[in-house]
Parts: structure tokens; sequence; C-alpha cells
């Protein structure tokens, strides 16, 4: 089995393995302007986790310099707005967007090198469409990020056939279940690239199937 080590952070940065994709749920009420993730390169606004027994799979510490700007490659999404009236969030296209920004302007980012999807831009497959154009373009000394603002999802069907028992995924904005993109197909989007420095940023407003 191929392993890579994995970056995700909400309020803090932790890395993970290809298949032990960790979504960190945040009700929408808990999701305020400005409570944008920064811990990317150990910067992080919020406050710091708490000490204790790291979780399995979990890997902690310092993320070595990162590559010219050249060599990074970003899939940004945020969905305030969801096909319909009854699922909207708020806030999620604007940590996006600031998220987006702070590549930009704080980090040094190409904006060519960044694909954003915003609410209505963000069906499933332009997700899939977005990760393989990410795919296509990094190589192996390549810094990428995923980063994904939304409604998210668990379940105990196993929903994608790998072997956990319990299942997450994100919610694309059709937000109809038959749209829903597991870990598991996470995972296998990501199996063969390059990269062994992929960060993965979720803040998902959970909702239970
Ligand atoms: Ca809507
Ligand atoms: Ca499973
Ligand atoms: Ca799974």
């Amino acid at each position: 089995m191929r392993w890579k080590t994995l970056f995700v952070a909400l309020l803090f940065a932790i890395t993970i393995s290809l298949n032990m994709f960790v979504f960190v749920q945040a009700q929408p009420s808990a999701q305020k302007r400005g409570d944008l993730p920064l811990g990317l390169y150990g910067t992080s606004r919020g406050k710091p986790s708490k000490p204790g027994k790291p979780l399995k799979g979990i890997a902690t510490g310092n993320v070595s310099e990162p590559p010219p700007a050249s060599d990074r490659w970003a899939v940004i999404i945020g969905i305030s707005d969801y096909a319909g009236d009854e699922y909207d969030l708020e806030f999620c296209d604007d940590d996006a967007l600031d998220f987006y920004n702070a590549l930009i302007n704080v980090y040094g980012w190409s904006s060519s090198h960044i694909n954003l999807l915003i609410d209505g831009q963000a069906k499933k497959t332009n997700i899939l469409g977005a990760i393989d154009w990410m795919r296509t373009n990094e190589g192996s000394g390549d810094e990428v990020v995923f980063f994904y603002s939304g409604h998210g999802s668990g379940s105990l069907r196993n929903a994608d056939n790998d072997p956990e028992r319990k299942d997450e995924c994100i919610i694309p904005w059709e937000i109809e279940s038959g749209y829903y993109i597991w870990d598991g197909d996470l995972s296998e989007e990501f199996s063969d690239f390059e990269s062994a420095r992929i960060f993965f940023y979720f803040d998902v407003a959970t909702q239970v199937v």
C-alpha cells in the first residue's frame, strides 16, 4: 500500500495518511466570518489543540519549507448557496475566498495555480475535474492543497467500499446523496498524486444520513 503524508487543518494542522481521512466537524453556527484556518505553515490563529494522546495515524510537528510558487497547486471550494433554499449555509464562500486571498497575498501563490470553486461552481463534476487538473500539473516535489468549506455527512453503511466502517463525505452543490464525495473517493482520487506534500482542509457542517 502506498502511503503519503497528508495534512488537515481547521484550527490546527495535523497530518494523516491517505486512508485515514479526518473530517473536522463544525456546526454552521460555529462558522464565523474571519475564522480562517491559517495553519498551513504553522501560523494558525485559532486555539492550539489540547495536549494529549495523538489520534491513530496522526503525525504532528512542523512542516518543512514550501517549494517555490511555481510548484504549488490548490483547489479551494466554498459552498454557502446550495441548490434550493433548505440547506444554505453562511460564510463558507467567504472562508474559501479568504483562504484564496491569503495564499496569494500572504504566501505568494500564483492565482493561475489555484482552482477556486464557489457555490454553484462547486458541482461534483467540477470538483472532480479540479482534482484532475491538479493531478495533471503536480509533480513529486510540489505542494498540493485541497480546501473545502461546506456541508458534510457520515454513514455507517460502508458507503465507499473501503475498510472503514464509518465513512465521511463532503457534499457538492447538488446536495443530493447521489452526488456525495466520500473519503474513500477522495483517497482514490489522490492515490496517484506524485507529491508527498498534500494538505487537506475540511471545515464541515455535519449532517447525519
Ligand atoms: Ca440556495
Ligand atoms: Ca467504508
Ligand atoms: Ca471511508
